[in-house]
């Protein structure tokens, strides 16, 4: 999910051109908004952090790019791709270093387990709507 900040700041496209250069590919996206009860949900397993009201208001803030994505070791490739949580921290060429603008307004998000990549989703996405492996044959 490339996050509002990061829209608001007109990097969909530099952030897309990353993810295909580092073999994803998009099996289903599109841009759509998480009300304030939505992103609660999403972001439920952290609703005893202290960082937790500001996150889900960030996010519900704006316009946000769901995208359900294709690659072998996705996750684990997809984590190193967008870098660490704090942009400080994050390595050189990594999506958040260069496009973030805080832990909260941090560009992206990827999910951290298959399971999960799935459960995340389905916020989105009926399961008809995301391309399947087997019908990426290019
Ligand atoms: P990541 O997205 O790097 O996997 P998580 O899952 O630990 O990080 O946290 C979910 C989101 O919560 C992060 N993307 C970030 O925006 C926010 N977050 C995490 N830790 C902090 C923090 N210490 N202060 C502010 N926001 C945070």
């Amino acid at each position: 999910m490339i996050k509002p900040g990061a829209v608001r700041n007109k990097h969909i496209g530099h952030i897309l051109s990353k993810i295909e250069e580092a073999g994803f590919t998009i099996a289903a996206i599109k841009t759509t908004q998480m009300s304030l009860a939505v992103a609660a949900e999403f972001y439920a397993v952290h609703k005893d952090k202290p960082f937790y009201q500001e996150l889900i208001s960030f996010m519900s803030s704006g316009p946000i790019i769901a995208m359900v994505l294709l690659k072998d070791n996705a996750v684990a490739d997809f984590r190193q791709l967008i870098g660490s949580t704090d942009p400080d921290k994050a390595e050189e060429g990594s999506i958040r270093k260069l496009f973030a603008t805080s832990k909260t307004a941090n560009a992206i998000h990827g999910s951290d387990s298959d399971e999960n990549a799935e459960l995340e989703s389905s916020f989105f996405f009926s399961r008809q709507e995301w391309l399947r492996r087997e019908q990426v044959t290019y």
